[in-house]
């Protein structure tokens, strides 16, 4: 049997290379050892405020990145949330046993009521409520996240062990997995930011369908600093963040890359950055071109893939609510 694996991904703003190298790059490269779910999470995305429209066609652009980047529906189940009734129902219940001084340490949630201001939403604050009913529903084991995501598994980790407590053993514990490299891109503008979807400065994020010439125009302006030699050093974030993103995109080891650099300045380590990052999303924009050009094809590989994971959240929602006493 292998090990069940389920991770997300909000369909919000124009998905970048930190979400592809931390996350979508690992998903597509465990699909044969996990048996594997993705769900795209929409139930998440309206925690801020949504238009229709946009957040419709936004599914549908994530599904298609996620099959043009490798996904194999044939192996992995890529699903919208709100298909499944179950992961709504059972945000509910986990509420009403998840303390709220768990909820009050969560950082993303102070980050994002920081900017949003009155704008916050109480689903806002319940996000991780929700993220552990996606996560506990599939019996999880390993949940394949970036960095900024750690602390979120780690409480439904905790939820899992509590209610288990109290109830005798009804959920899996799972964990979540983090690449070694990668697991939290900088933004190109600010490299003390991590790269987001929701940052307006058009110089910020790498987009996985930006265009080679607004690739190449965004590194080049990437924020850096005014020595000169190109070393792997954390606390130089825009050179370091570069230099990860290359070490990534070219396959080349640190010592290599530091080696190949010797005597060169930033504007040819910047230019090369250029060119690995547009090779190495070729393939993906014009499978996405292809995948896209056929007409309620994502619909219907995302339908399929709700029917085939609904009863598996139904069963383990029905274990629940008998624990309960609930129904
Ligand atoms: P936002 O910043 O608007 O909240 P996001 O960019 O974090 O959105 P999500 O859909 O919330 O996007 O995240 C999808 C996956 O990408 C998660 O596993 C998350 O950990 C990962 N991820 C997001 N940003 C980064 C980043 N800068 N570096 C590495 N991984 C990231
Ligand atoms: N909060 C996650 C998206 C997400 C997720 C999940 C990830 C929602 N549910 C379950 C892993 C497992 C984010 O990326 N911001």
């Amino acid at each position: 049997m292998k090990k069940r694996s389920f991770s997300g991904i909000q369909p919000t703003g124009d998905i970048h290379i930190g979400n592809y190298l931390a996350a979508i790059k690992q998903w597509v490269a465990s699909q044969a050892e996990y048996d594997n779910i993705f769900c795209i999470v929409d139930l998440h995305a309206i925690t801020i405020p949504q238009d229709p429209k946009i957040l419709k066609a936004k599914i549908r652009e994530v599904s298609g990145l996620l099959f043009a980047a490798g996904i194999d529906p044939k192996l992995s189940a890529v699903f919208v949330q709100s298909q499944v009734g179950a992961h709504a129902e059972l945000a509910w219940i986990l509420n009403c046993f998840i303390p709220m001084g768990w909820m009050q340490r969560m950082t993303q949630f102070k980050e994002k009521s920081k900017e949003l201001k009155e704008q916050v939403s109480v689903g806002l604050f319940d996000y991780p409520a929700l993220m552990s009913a996606d996560i506990l529903l599939y019996d999880t084991e390993v949940v394949p996240v970036g960095e900024d995501q750690k602390q979120h598994v780690e409480l439904s980790r905790d939820l899992a062990q509590r209610f288990n407590s109290i109830y005798g053993p009804t959920f899996h514990l799972p964990k979540a997995v983090i690449p070694e490299v990668g697991a939290r891109i900088m933004g190109l503008d600010d490299p003390t930011k991590k790269m987001s979807k929701s940052e307006d400065n058009p110089g910020h994020a790498i987009n996985l369908l930006d265009s080679p010439d607004e690739i190449r125009a965004k590194i080049k302006r990437a924020t850096t600093d005014s020595r000169r030699e190109i070393r792997f050093d954390e606390k130089r974030p825009g050179i370091h963040n570069l230099l990860v993103i290359y070490e990534i995109f070219s396959g080349l080891s640190r010592a290599e890359i530091e080696a190949s650099y010797q005597g060169k300045g930033y504007a040819q380590l910047k230019k090369d950055l250029g060119e690995v990052v547009v090779e190495g999303l070729k393939p993906l924009q014009s499978r996405y071109q292809e995948l896209t050009a056929e007409a309620g094809h994502i619909d219907s590989l995302l339908a399929e893939a709700a029917a085939r994971v609904r009863p598996l959240a139904e069963k383990t929602l029905a274990r629940v609510k008998s624990r309960v006493g609930l129904g």
